[in-house]
């Protein structure tokens, strides 16, 4: 079970901010994961302390110089039990609730997160096990793609969403996008909420559901439900 989480990057107050919010913040703050942060600029040398420098053969932007990082990921590493170092990264395995529910199965995540136009590949090559990307978009910094790791993860470690239900019935959890969600009041500006979720009758209300959720993949997500292995009576249930 996961215990702790080492964050390697420029910006530790982007990452300790994730002590404050939420569920998962309380986890941090409970202790119940340790979070850790490790800065490359208290390993660069020379006056400026320079992280980054520019790129080779030329083109905008600064690269994350790979002496610094590496010895701050070095140093992470040895601060814990053995762990495999991921790197926050568009070129990335994509993020998905399997690769989470597999994360949050291990003891201790150990994430880089670069900065500027990216990191030196030499330092992927030499200390990085896996890459991983939140999606096919460009962020500032990896801190905010790890911030959704870190949060996606912990909604798994027990004892966080304090009824581990939900995560059972979450997104994803069945292959399949989840039903819509209603609560008070009944009518609200004009619309209302289906009255099979007034019925009580709780067999009734769970076959809508899976059907509200079968019918949302199959308009929003076919890959999803194509993936989602469903019987012909659900698959044709226009
Ligand atoms: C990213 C993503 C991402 C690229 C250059 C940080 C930025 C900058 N990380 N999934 N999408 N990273 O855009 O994980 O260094």
């Amino acid at each position: 079970m996961l215990s702790r989480i080492d964050v390697i990057t420029l910006f530790p107050e982007w990452v300790h901010g994730l002590r404050e919010l939420g569920l998962t913040g309380r986890a941090i703050a409970d202790g119940r994961v340790e979070l850790h942060c490790w800065n490359p600029r208290d390993h660069a040398a020379g006056a400026h302390k320079s992280v980054d420098d520019r790129p080779y053969g030329g083109g905008p932007g600064m690269v994350m110089r790979p002496e610094p990082l590496a010895q701050a990921i070095e140093a992470a590493k040895l601060a814990g039990v053995p762990a495999r170092v991921g790197c926050l990264t568009p070129q990335g395995r994509r993020l998905d609730q399997a690769a989470v529910r597999a994360l949050a199965g291990r003891e201790r995540l150990i994430l880089v997160c670069g900065r500027y136009e990216g990191i030196d590949e030499r330092v992927v090559e030499a200390l990085v096990d896996e890459e991983w990307s939140i999606g096919d978009c460009v962020l500032s910094g990896g801190e905010p793609a790890a911030a959704v790791m870190i949060d996606a993860v912990l909604r798994l470690v027990p004892g966080v969403l304090g009824h581990e239900l939900s995560a059972e019935q979450d997104s994803f959890s069945g292959g399949l996008l989840d039903c819509p969600h209603y609560t008070r009041p009944e009518s609200w500006r004009g619309l209302d909420v289906p009255p099979v979720l007034l019925s009580g009758d709780h067999a009734r209300i769970e076959r809508w559901r899976r059907a509200q959720a079968i019918e949302r993949t199959r308009q929003r997500r076919p890959d999803l439900h194509d993936e989602a292995g469903l019987s012909e009576p659900e698959r044709d249930k226009r």
